[in-house]
């Protein structure tokens, strides 16, 4: 039984991740950070007591920024394939936090590869870096391939830069099997909620339960190429099974706007939405309803404002990634479209805020977290 550990098997791709190779047969082993509250929502539905004799699913307590505790866990597992997913991954926030995106990002990349190395492991373990379309930032070509030079605009995209770079290093030095993914934005209903995508299905579908008024964003001209989270895992682990490692961009090949998926997130609604204004004096105003989902708002009603607080120091307006490499090298074909997994996202945000509305309305107070 192939042996696989995954950082960040707590967020989005790495719950994922763990479904795909449980249902491969790999044993699955996920480092998940110490908090004050459980943080295991997204991997709750396939954890396995510890009790349980021949568990698949094994769960460590452990860091990036912490080195001893990586090289112990390693010893432990001694696995055939590591997935580096663990990250500070939010750009807006690698803003107020450089210096510890820079350890977690950047170093974190390195403890793991130090730890295959100090253990000997470098014929064994296969290591995939989560590497990333920010790299690109400010984009030389279009649309971005493998051999497109990088311009990072983000202490975290500086970080992530680092970490490719030192994957490839210790791939030419030391004949580690690593290899680095550039993946294009991917969402699904597990995504952060204050990432755009998922900030966006939630208050349209807090908005048509009448949960709260409006949605503030940023920069709604920005352009990004969104493909769906369960089709990029997919290729993770495909790119570990190759004889010789190297790097993939993972993409749709398709750009739209901040501001398209808005519209259609509130068409899945069955609100219709005309914007007007520009910059920060924008608006998107309820021009029709359909259907029974949206008992929260009225034709009429603004639901859509900018606040220039979502702004960034440096944006990267335009991403559009370019797969063929993975097309024809690997056989990998994205099945999901950006409007699938919009329909996906908001019909999973209603169900959720058509409780709360229920809750509300028999009396219970309900909150609803926001950025
Ligand atoms: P998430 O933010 O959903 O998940 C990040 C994971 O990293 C979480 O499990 C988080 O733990 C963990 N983590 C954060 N800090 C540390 C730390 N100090 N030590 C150990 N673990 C830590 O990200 P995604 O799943 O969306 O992305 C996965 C990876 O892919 C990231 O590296 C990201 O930068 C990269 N990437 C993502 C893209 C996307 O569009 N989703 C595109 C390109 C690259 P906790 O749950 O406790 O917060
Ligand atoms: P990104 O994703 O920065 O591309 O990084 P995010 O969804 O945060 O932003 C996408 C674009 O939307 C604009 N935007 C806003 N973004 C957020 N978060 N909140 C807002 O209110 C808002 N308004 C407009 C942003 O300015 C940006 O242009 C994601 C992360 O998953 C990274 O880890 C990953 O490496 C890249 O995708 C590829």
């Amino acid at each position: 039984m192939k042996k696989a550990l995954i950082t960040g098997v707590t967020g989005q791709d790495g719950s994922y991740l763990a479904e795909f190779l449980l249902e491969k047969g790999y044993e699955v082993h996920g480092i998940k950070r110490r908090a004050s509250l459980f943080n295991t929502a997204r991997v709750d539905h396939i954890y396995e007591d510890p009790h349980v004799e021949n568990a698949h699913f094994k769960l460590h307590y452990g860091d990036l920024t912490d080195s001893s505790n990586l090289i112990r866990i390693m010893k432990e597992v001694e696995p055939d394939e590591v997935y580096n997913l663990g990250a500070q991954s939010h750009v807006a926030v690698s803003f107020e936090a450089p210096e510890y995106t820079a350890d977690v990002d950047a170093m974190g990349t390195l403890r793991l590869l130090e730890a295959i190395r100090f253990l000997g492991l470098e014929k064994k373990t296969k290591f995939y870096q989560a590497s990333t379309s920010e790299l690109y930032g400010e984009v030389q070509e279009i649309p971005q391939k493998e051999t497109t030079p990088f311009h990072p605009r983000s202490p975290y995209a500086v970080a992530k830069m680092y970490a490719y770079w030192i994957a490839v290093n210790y791939r030419e030095s030391y004949g580690i099997y690593a290899c680095n993914g550039i993946l294009f934005n991917h969402e699904s209903p597990r995504r952060g909620e204050t990432f755009v995508t998922r900030k966006i299905t939630r208050a349209i579908a807090n908005i048509a339960q009448g949960l709260e008024p409006c949605l503030y964003l940023g920069n709604m001209d920005a352009l990004r190429d969104w493909g769906h989270a369960k089709d990029y895992v997919r290729m993770q682990w495909m790119m570990l099974q190759q004889d010789k490692p190297e790097d993939f961009v993972i993409a749709t090949g398709k750009q739209i706007s901040v501001r398209e998926f808005v519209r259609m997130s509130a068409e899945y609604a069955g609100i219709t939405l005309a914007f007007s204004g520009e910059g920060v004096e924008e608006i998107a105003t309820v021009t029709a309803i359909t259907g029974d989902n949206a008992p929260g708002v009225n034709v009429g009603d603004v639901i859509v404002k900018v606040d220039p607080r979502y702004f960034r120091p440096a944006e990267v307006e335009t991403l559009l990634g370019d797969p063929t490499k993975a097309k024809e090298k690997l056989g990998w074909i994205p099945e999901i479209t950006v409007e699938e997994m919009c329909a996906e996202m908001v019909e999973h945000d209603l169900s959720k805020a058509k409780q709360h509305a229920l809750l509300k309305h028999h009396g219970y107070e309900v909150s609803v977290a926001k950025e």
